[in-house]
């Protein structure tokens, strides 16, 4: 007699979800655009590190690549911004409550032309948020203009080719006080979900910058951001290896070749060199590895730069725990008598 077997149900994380629960609304972007990727990679990142969806925010601007929040994790809360604006929007949203994981997707041209002000300033603080831009070379949903991160000579469908020279977000990053730069590609499935595991983990400002081709606008013969140039010229600059704190740390590098890399919540990053001599928490070194990459065909990815002991901007202000969003008004507001006593104090 046949014996009824339980049918297996789906996989749960640490904290007992299926990844059904940090899935989103149906994408409406174009079949293939490297944004649906990225917007995968999240799902999966979030997913393995057992992240309390209620307990994300994710912030955009405005562009296809903004659109994408909604297409994963519909149980978290959203704020879809003005066009270059989600730096001073989710500054707000972080200081209301810093217990929360901010992720933010910005574009390219979101964030290095209308939004550059914001930009940098965001960086400068070391905001802790995950900042990632999924970067086309081109303003995809205004129908393909070359943004400031198209590489000098990169060609439009339109045979226009473009002549000025590219904005490193990277470099710029680094330079003024992002803690944890890197760059991917949207079709290197590992490499980018390492990264975004990594960065889940970490406590500061993380600038992701995910080449993400528009196939509709610029995936053509002399584009520098199609799947196919990416394929060819991507040179990474190391491996990622990452352990989740609650996992057991089984990673099979060769010592001396690997950098290893204590996480803020006990996670471990493991980096194992591709490029001799590369050292992550080097700025100065970090920068001139990029600048001396600019105008070579190669496109270096993997993780630039990492320091875990720079103060967060929530750290500078000495914000209180408790968040301010839920902080009762006897706390968060001077009695009417300390304004009676100040006010007497200018007579
Ligand atoms: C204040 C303002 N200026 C201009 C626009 C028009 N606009 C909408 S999206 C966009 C560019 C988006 O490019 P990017 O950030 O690279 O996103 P992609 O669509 O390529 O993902 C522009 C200029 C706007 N929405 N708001
Ligand atoms: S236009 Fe380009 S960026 Fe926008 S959804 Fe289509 S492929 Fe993606
Ligand atoms: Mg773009």
């Amino acid at each position: 007699m046949a014996t009824a077997t339980a049918t297996p149900g789906p996989k749960l994380n640490h904290i007992g979800l299926p990844v059904l629960e940090y899935r989103g609304g149906k994408s409406t972007l174009c079949a293939g655009c490297g944004h649906n990727a990225i917007s995968e990679r999240i799902i999966d990142a979030m997913f393995e590190m057992g992240v309390e969806p209620e307990r994300v925010m994710k912030m955009s601007g405005i562009g296809c690549s903004s659109k994408s929040p909604a297409y994963f994790m519909s149980r978290s809360h959203s704020f879809n911004s003005v066009q270059g604006r989600m730096p001073s929007v989710s500054t707000g949203a972080i200081l209301a409550n810093h217990t929360m994981t901010m992720l933010g997707v910005s574009g390219d041209g979101d964030t290095a032309s209308i939004g550059m002000g914001q930009f940098v300033h965001m960086l400068r603080r070391n905001l802790p948020m995950i900042y990632i831009i999924e970067n086309n070379g081109v303003y995809g949903l205004t129908k393909g203009q070359f943004s400031a991160t198209a590489d000098l000579g990169s060609k439009l469908k339109t045979g226009v080719i473009n002549d000025l020279p590219p904005i490193d977000t990277c470099a710029l990053a680094i330079q003024l006080g992002a803690t944890f730069v890197a760059r991917s590609f949207s079709g290197d499935k590992k490499q980018l979900l390492a990264m975004l595991k990594a960065a889940i983990a970490h406590n500061g400002t993380v600038l992701l910058d995910v080449i993400s081709p528009c196939v509709t606008f610029n995936d053509h013969e002399g584009s520098t951001k199609s799947y196919k140039f990416m394929q060819e010229n991507d040179e990474p600059i190391n491996e990622i290896g990452f352990v989740a704190s609650f996992e057991e740390i089984d990673v099979d590098y060769n010592t001396g070749e690997i950098y290893d890399v204590e996480m803020h919540d006990g996670s471990s990053l493991r980096l194992r060199k591709l490029h001799e001599d590369y050292d992550p928490t080097d700025k100065a070194k970090a920068v001139q590895t990029l600048m001396e990459s600019n105008g070579n065909e190669e496109i270096l990815t993997g993780i630039f730069y990492i320091d875990t002991q720079k103060p967060t901007f929530i750290d500078l202000l000495n914000v209180v725990d408790e968040p301010l969003a839920t902080l009762p008004e006897s706390l968060s507001k001077p009695p009417k008598s300390a304004l009676d006593g100040l006010m007497a104090s200018l007579r």
